[in-house]
């Protein structure tokens, strides 16, 4: 028996997603028991051979990996990130193989599955588009009602976008799934632009992973092209780890402070395409409503960050 919480990822690794799952692995109030890949960052293929490299180079080469939707629920992704995260999505570094290969199931059965046996509510960190969480929503209601905090990275209530001037990427790469999900009664805390693009990752932070070991190295090396995009493309001496900011709240609730409110996102064809329109006149009583994340403490979020890694080599 354990009192930790059962957490899974669902995720498009992605280096800001490489660091969310190694920070879950070094965190003892959660327990990862699956992966899900989905589409995003970049294709399916390269994305969940990448979870399986992460968990592996973390020692977890024993955690499922799922993979899930190839592609969004109705228009195809206009556009993928390998110019942020690098050609096969870990920032250019090539991690060794791990000797585990992808669990046969697709994403939403294995993440069905999980739901339906688990004696506790499940945590689970949706730090990709949203596909995989609106098929389960739709194909398993029954088992999609059996989580206990859905933590989603995605969307912007007051800092525009950041793939388009109106949306994030995540929201962008399937506006549709992203709508069944935040109208979904799933208890749902979103994770935006907002608390993420003022928590910088530093590179005396990084460092100081750096510098506990071979995890920790590799962690940096992921983090380097990140880090020199960052400079080159914003003039910035750090960078935004957005995912790792989601699975903070994930793995410590609280962490962020969230405030009631309908979201309602924008599906048009037009320019405010993936927006997150935050109804922010109101906290809302709607069954339907998010915690949708407003505040943070950005010091103290990536102070947590930074001295989970290094233990990651401890
Ligand atoms: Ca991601």
């Amino acid at each position: 028996m354990t009192d930790r919480t059962p957490l899974v990822i669902d995720t498009d690794p992605g280096i800001d997603d490489a660091l969310a799952i190694l920070l879950a692995l070094a965190s003892p109030e959660v327990e990862l028991q699956l992966v899900t890949t989905v589409h995003g960052n970049v294709e399916l293929a390269q994305v969940t051979e990448n979870a399986l490299r992460v968990l592996h180079l973390g020692g977890r080469s024993d955690v499922p990996v799922a993979a899930g939707a190839r592609v969004s629920l109705v228009h195809p992704q206009p556009e993928r990130a390998g110019h942020v995260h690098g050609a096969a999505g870990l920032g250019g570094v090539q991690l060794p193989p791990s000797p585990a290969a992808a669990d046969p199931r697709p994403a939403v059965v294995a993440l069905a599955e999980l739901l339906t046996a688990s004696p506790t509510p499940v945590t689970v960190a949706a730090i990709g588009p949203l596909t995989n969480i609106a098929l389960l929503l739709a194909a398993h209601p029954e088992a999609a009602a059996r989580i206990g905090r859905l933590v989603v990275m995605g969307g912007s209530a007051g800092r525009g976008g950041n793939v388009t001037a109106a949306a994030e990427f995540n929201i962008w790469s399937d506006p549709e799934a992203a709508q069944v999900v935040l109208s979904s009664s799933v208890p749902t805390v979103l994770v935006g632009l907002d608390v993420t693009l003022p928590t910088v990752l530093t590179e005396e932070g990084i460092a100081r992973f750096a510098g506990a070991g071979p995890v920790g190295r590799s962690a940096a090396a992921i983090l380097q092209q990140y880090v020199d995009h960052s400079r080159d493309a914003y003039g910035a001496a750090g960078v935004v780890v957005h995912d790792a900011l989601a699975l903070t709240e994930a793995i410590a609730p609280g962490t962020l402070g969230t405030v009631r409110r309908d979201v309602v996102v924008d599906t048009t064809p037009g320019p405010g395409r993936g927006q997150t329109l935050v109804d922010r006149r109101a906290v809302s009583r709607s069954a339907s409503a998010v915690e949708v994340a407003e505040t943070v403490d950005s010091g103290a979020a990536v102070e947590f960050l930074v001295s989970r890694l290094a233990r990651l080599d401890a």
